[in-house]
Formats: C-alpha cells, sequence, structure tokens
C-alpha cells in the first residue's frame, strides 16, 4: 500500500469540499418508518412479534405505524427534494415480497416500491436500495430458526435475486444486509433487539457465519438476476479503531486492529478468510464452515458501505501479543442523545481511511451518520437543534479530511430523513432532520434541514 493515498480522478476534486459529482442523499428503513404492517399482503416480521412482547420497547411502542410512510411516501420524497438531496437509501421489507420468507411472492409488495423508486426517479433522486435492514419474516425464524440456519441465507439469497431482477432496470445500486454486526450481537447474544435471543458463543459464531453467508450468497444471486451494471455491496457498522494519538505506530496498531475486530464481517468479506487471531480467539466455539462458505462470503463487491457513528476503541501501540491496547471509555466521555452515541468524529476519517488502506476498497458510500437530539419545539414551534448541527459538521469536516486525501469516499447518506422507530428506544429518541409528530403524522423541518440543504448546495460543510 502506498503511504499517500492518490486520487482515482487527478483533477475531479476541488481544493475544499467534497469531490464533484459527490452524491449527498438521507437514509431510512422499512420497519422504522413504513407502518402499514398488515397491509396488502405483508406478512408479520420478527421485529412485529418482538415489538408487540412486553418490556421490549422503551416506550412500550411497537412499528405498527411508524411514520406511515407506506401511505406517504409521495410527500417523504417532496421532504428529500426540498434538502436537494440527490440520492435515497431506503429498505425493502423482505416479509412484503414473500410474506413467509421464500416460496409464494406476493406482487402487491413488491408494488409499492415500484411506485417508491418511480416516484423518486421522477423527482431526480437515485435509489439506494438496502435489502436486508433486520426484519426477517417470522415464519423463516418459526420453521428455521431464522438465521441460525443456513436455509435462510438461502432464501435471502433467493428474495435478494427476485427483487434485483425486477428494480435494477431504475436502482443501480443494492446493500446486502444492514450492519451484520448489530443484528447478530444485539439479537442473538443480548437479546435487546428481535428475535430477543440470548444464544451460546458457540451459536452466536455460527449465526455470525451464517449472515456473512447470506451476504455473499446475496452478492451472487443479485449478479445473476439483475441487469448487467448492478452494483453491489454491503452497509456495515465497522469497529472503528482510531488511533489516540496520531504518530505512525498508533496508526498501524489501529489499522491492526480494525481488520482483527471486524474479522467476523469485513474482513472476511474483503479477504476469503477469517483471520488466525479471530479463530484462536473463539478456540472450540468456532463456527462450522467450508472453504467454499469463504469463497461464497468474499464474492467480489463494488462497493464498501460504512455506517458510521462513533469511534468504537481508541487505540495505541503496544508490544503485546496483538500489537495494540485499546483505551477504555472515560466516565466522563461525552455522548450524544443516545447513550451509545459518543462523540468523536474523527471516526468519520479513520473508517474509510481504514477500508481503503487495510483493504484497497475503491469506492466507499458513508450509509449512515446522525444522531439523535432531544429536539423540543421552542416557543415559536421552530426545533432549533444546534447541537445535531454540531455533530454533523464535525463529522462531515473529517469526511471532507478523507476525501480530500483522495480516500475514495462516493457519498453519504445522512441517518435520518426523519424521526422515526428506533428500535428498542421506539419513539423516544430521534433521529430525523425532519420532526415527526406522530399522533398527526405532521413533518417539521429542524434546524439541521437548513443545514443539510446548504451543505449539498455548497458542496462542502455549512
Ligand atoms: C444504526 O445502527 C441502524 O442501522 C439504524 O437502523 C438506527 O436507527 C441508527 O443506527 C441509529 O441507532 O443498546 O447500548 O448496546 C447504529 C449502530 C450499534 C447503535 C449498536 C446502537 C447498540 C447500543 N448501533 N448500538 S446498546
Amino acid at each position: 500500500m502506498p503511504e499517500r493515498l492518490s486520487t482515482s480522478s487527478a483533477g475531479a476534486r476541488p481544493t475544499s469540499g467534497f469531490p464533484r459529482r459527490f452524491v449527498w442523499g438521507t437514509a431510512t428503513s422499512a420497519t422504522q418508518i413504513e407502518g402499514a404492517a398488515a397491509e396488502d399482503g405483508r406478512g408479520p416480521s420478527i421485529w412485529d412479534r418482538f415489538a408487540h412482547r412486553q418490556g421490549t420497547i422503551a416506550d412500550q411502542s411497537n412499528a405498527d405505524i411508524a411514520c406511515d410512510h407506506y401511505h406517504l411516501y409521495r410527500q417523504d420524497v417532496q421532504l428529500m427534494k426540498t434538502l436537494g438531496a440527490k440520492a435515497y437509501r431506503f429498505s425493502i421489507a423482505w416479509p412484503r415480497i414473500f410474506p413467509e420468507g421464500s416460496g409464494q411472492p406476493n406482487p402487491k409488495g413488491l408494488d409499492f416500491y415500484h411506485r417508491l423508486v418511480d416516484e423518486l426517479i421522477a423527482n431526480g433522486i437515485e435509489p439506494f436500495v438496502t435489502l436486508y435492514h433486520w426484519d426477517l419474516p417470522e415464519g423463516l425464524q418459526d420453521r428455521l430458526g431464522g438465521w441460525m440456519s443456513r436455509d435462510t441465507a438461502m432464501a435471502f439469497a433467493g428474495y435478494a435475486g427476485y427483487v434485483a431482477e425486477r428494480l435494477s432496470d431504475r436502482a443501480r445500486h443494492f446493500f446486502t444486509i444492514n450492519e451484520c454486526s448489530r443484528l447478530v450481537h444485539l439479537g442473538h447474544r443480548l437479546g435487546i433487539d428481535a428475535p430477543g435471543l440470548k444464544l451460546t458463543e458457540a451459536e452466536v459464531n455460527q449465526v455470525r457465519h451464517n449472515v456473512a453467508l447470506g451476504h455473499g450468497l446475496s452478492v451472487q444471486s443479485i449478479r445473476a438476476h439483475g441487469k448487467a451494471g448492478t452494483a453491489v455491496g454491503p452497509a456495515e457498522n465497522i469497529d472503528v479503531c482510531v488511533p489516540a494519538i496520531e504518530t505512525e505506530a498508533n496508526v498501524r496498531a489501529a489499522e491492526v486492529a480494525t481488520r482483527d475486530l471486524n474479522a467476523g464481517y469485513m474482513t472476511v468479506i474483503l479477504e476469503g478468510k477469517y483471520t488466525d487471531a479471530y479463530l484462536a480467539r473463539l478456540g472450540s466455539n468456532a463456527p462450522k464452515y467450508t472453504d467454499e462458505d469463504l469463497r461464497i462470503i468474499s464474492s467480489p463487491i463494488d462497493f464498501v458501505g460504512l455506517n458510521v457513528y462513533k469511534p468504537d476503541h481508541y487505540v495505541l501501540a503496544a508490544d503485546n501479543e496483538c500489537g495494540f491496547v485499546r483505551a477504555p471509555f472515560p466516565a466522563s466521555f461525552p455522548h450524544m442523545d443516545s447513550s451509545w452515541l459518543n462523540i468523536g468524529p474523527e471516526a468519520m476519517y479513520w473508517a474509510p481511511r481504514h477500508a481503503a488502506r487495510l483493504w484497497g476498497v475503491k469506492s466507499i458510500y458513508i450509509t449512515e451518520n446522525g444522531t439523535s437530539a432531544v429536539d423540543e419545539p421552542a416557543p415559536d414551534g421552530h426545533v432549533y437543534d444546534v447541537d445535531r448541527i454540531m455533530y454533523l459538521r464535525n463529522c462531515l469536516m473529517q469526511l471532507q479530511r478523507a476525501t480530500s486525501e483522495g480516500v475514495p469516499v462516493r457519498g453519504y447518506f445522512l441517518w435520518s430523513l426523519m424521526d422515526n422507530f428506533e428500535w428498542s428506544d421506539g419513539f423516544s429518541k430521534r433521529f430525523g432532520l425532519y420532526r415527526v409528530d406522530f399522533d398527526t403524522q405532521r413533518r417539521t423541518p429542524k434546524l439541521s434541514a437548513s443545514f443539510y440543504r446548504e451543505t449539498i448546495k455548497r458542496n462542502a460543510v455549512a
């Protein structure tokens, strides 16, 4: 790897601001916004069932109605247009397409996405499709044990190919699975996300492998069924390791740590093998797999999507076996409204830089970045979310640092277009540029919407 990254297209970058044709967008996911949970033949998902279980969601809410986007999508596309956004990342609800997970498709479910994609294109907004944002059809959980079974990975590939075949004439970018890491750990180990399981170490490691396999199989299936030139990649929340002090040794240590701590997803996807350190750590709890599995998981991809919110570790070089130490987060470390959302905008520089340097990734999208904030309207009715603006500005400055050094980031999707169902936090945490009144479904722009519009207009941090 060269010490300095060279630009892929010399002269395409201005000296400040973002590269020309940088893709500015917003992001959402089906469960979090659509509602219409039982409409037009949609089957139940594991999140429907989980949310209806006593004690799972902070405010006892569920996603049955959410932002009612299923009915209000036209108006929501206008919100994007007002921002001047050029792209939109949304997810498809698998149980709308295959109510049982596999078998008989439900054409009415797909119709909704045909309408949405057409509406986006009519408004000059490019659709970026996520195929799995955690809403597994309940039938697959019941029949197969969900991701505990390889058959779920196969079913996912079938569904992914089915959708790609029908949408790829208009949608050119597909993300396979959103945040393997979170769906595995929170859903299958900690039990605080659907399906709410607390499996053993060995079982969780197998689930992790099956999910990675699902990614790989779906890449192959999208290639087989999508129109020529359909681009595909993962959208992962990698563990971002930041050098605590930017010395050469610490930067190297942060790279080593990033590769090692993401061994189960990004590393195996891009390298085609589990690292020795990872397998040694798992010992007798390591997953069962074949070499063929690894070849499938590492099927060539066109880009890498990174969801970046915070640094996961501050790292220093060390003489120990692994070559690094992780500094523990001090109790005084500041965070945003979500207690996990530690403030560390450098993560936005290091995440794509690590991907480019460690694995030679040539095309990167920031598939999510954003923050929760309290967002109480002021007496004049406006939401002056200057804390969100502060957070976004700092992250975008770090992203600009990356692109100006030639790290190949092609676009940025802000999480999120509007307040929505924030999983186990229900509606108690707001991430939107637009405030949603969940009683009336009224959307109101926050001050951060103006900030983002201005940033897009300038193609530079406002
Ligand atoms: C993303 O995950 C999701 O893709 C998106 O759907 C979500 O709305 C958005 O971020 C905001 O949260 O409960 O203390 O264990 C973000 C990364 C990693 C954030 C795991 C929550 C768990 C915190 N997530 N983290 S904790």
